[in-house]
């Protein structure tokens, strides 16, 4: 876990023939094609941009630390070159990501989806792009499960060292929709065995139905710190896949916002990317990252290796906390001066993070503290900062 709660930022990649179509990742099922279908976007995936050395730089100028490819998404496309199944990439896209990643020093993660709409014995449920094509022969989820099992080995012994692995995903709940397939489906048990025992070291998420190394809140963030590490995942704008004509993109103040929020409650962000069918992260993605980077360098020591503090944060404000180390953060900014409960007394000395310059600490007594009428009638051990004329 060192690494990850360390490390708090990654970059998630989605990508494969859906980029072609370039109008979401679960178009196949959306538009409920058939293989024949969606087979135009298999024989053009051809990614002639392919640069994942400049997929890395991206991520790390960015701050991640850490990056994660979709191995296979449901459509079933293989991004590498599987000995089990013809339906796979020209060439194998995924160790110039594993190498390219190294040469940069981010750590390797690998999305790997259990729901398959390619597989023959895949059972077609509700999500299923046949879902409405009667009838269908029987399938057995057995054979699929070995398919299943054969190519995370195959993922797991190729690359040397994974150090992430993010399965997607067992159903809860809304069961009829959904198939209700879980555990037994994916045989979970002797699938996280063989993965650990492949890969000691090596961090699984929950989505296997049974508990992994955390917790995946998926497009929000948790209103509090949850019990066991966690990583929200997160999109630019609402699609994982490629979605050219999607201009709905998050401004880089509020992705920072909600990097920063994350960690204020011991939690990691894994933001998302969907190169283009040539291999291109779209330019307004790369600018985003581009402004989160900036930040990240001024600001990265509220980040890494930080979590939450114990005090209760003011209005629109996040603590991160690194050791004695206590760093607010104001998603607002407010006029002069910003009132800290219950940190009177307890701060020797304050600073803006991005130049060092001093922050005047205007009272830290007390009870001179619950007089100070100018302040607005604090609540005694109320620490008052007096912020600069301008925001920096
Ligand atoms: C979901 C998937 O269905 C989405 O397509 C995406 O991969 C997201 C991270 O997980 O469950």
């Amino acid at each position: 876990m060192n690494w990850f709660v360390n490390d708090r930022f990654g970059m998630f990649v989605h990508w494969g023939p859906y980029s072609l179509a370039a109008r979401h990742e679960w178009v196949k099922t959306r538009e409920k094609l058939t293989d024949a279908q969606y087979q135009p976007y298999v024989d053009h995936f051809s990614p002639d941009l392919y640069d994942p050395a400049a997929w890395a730089r991206t991520a790390r100028a960015a701050g991640m630390r850490y990056a994660v490819l979709t191995t296979k998404h449901h459509d079933g496309f293989c991004l590498w070159d599987s000995d089990l199944t013809d339906y796979k990439a020209p060439r194998d896209l995924v160790e110039p990501f594993v190498a390219a990643c190294r040469a940069e020093g981010l750590k390797v993660g690998f999305y790997h989806s259990l729901i398959d709409w390619h597989h023959p014995e895949f059972p077609v449920d509700g999500t299923h792009p046949l879902r409405d094509v009667q009838p269908l022969p029987e399938r057995d989820i057995s054979v699929y499960r070995r398919y299943l099992h054969g190519q995370v080995r195959e993922l797991l012994t190729r690359y040397g060292t994974v150090d992430y692995l993010f399965f997607d995903f067992s159903y809860s709940g809304r069961s009829e929709w959904w198939g209700g397939k879980g555990p037994e489906d994916w045989g979970s048990k002797e699938l996280l065995a063989m993965v650990r025992e492949l890969q000691p070291d090596i961090l699984v998420n929950d989505r296997l139905g049974i508990p992994g190394d955390f917790v995946t809140p998926e497009q929000y963030q948790p209103s509090a710190p949850m019990p066991s590490p966690w990583e929200a995942c997160q999109t630019l704008n609402g699609s994982w896949g490629y979605d050219r004509d999607n201009l709905d993109y998050k401004s880089a103040d509020l992705l920072v916002k909600m990097l920063v929020d994350g960690v204020s409650k011991g939690g990691n962000l894994l933001l998302n990317v969907g190169p283009d069918g040539r291999g291109r992260i779209d330019p307004r993605a790369t600018a985003l990252l581009a402004r989160i980077g900036g930040w990240m360098e001024l600001h990265e020591r509220s980040i890494r290796g930080c979590g939450p503090a114990e005090y209760p944060a003011p209005a629109d404000c996040r603590y991160t906390r690194r050791g004695d180390r206590l760093y607010l953060h104001l998603f607002s900014w407010p006029l002069r001066h910003v009132h800290l409960p219950g940190l009177a007394g307890k701060v020797r000395y304050a600073q803006l993070l991005n130049d060092a310059s001093e922050i005047r600490l205007v009272s830290t007594d007390p009870d001179q503290q619950a007089q100070n009428t100018r302040m607005g009638g604090q609540a005694p051990g109320t620490l008052t900062l007096e912020l600069p004329v301008q925001r920096p």
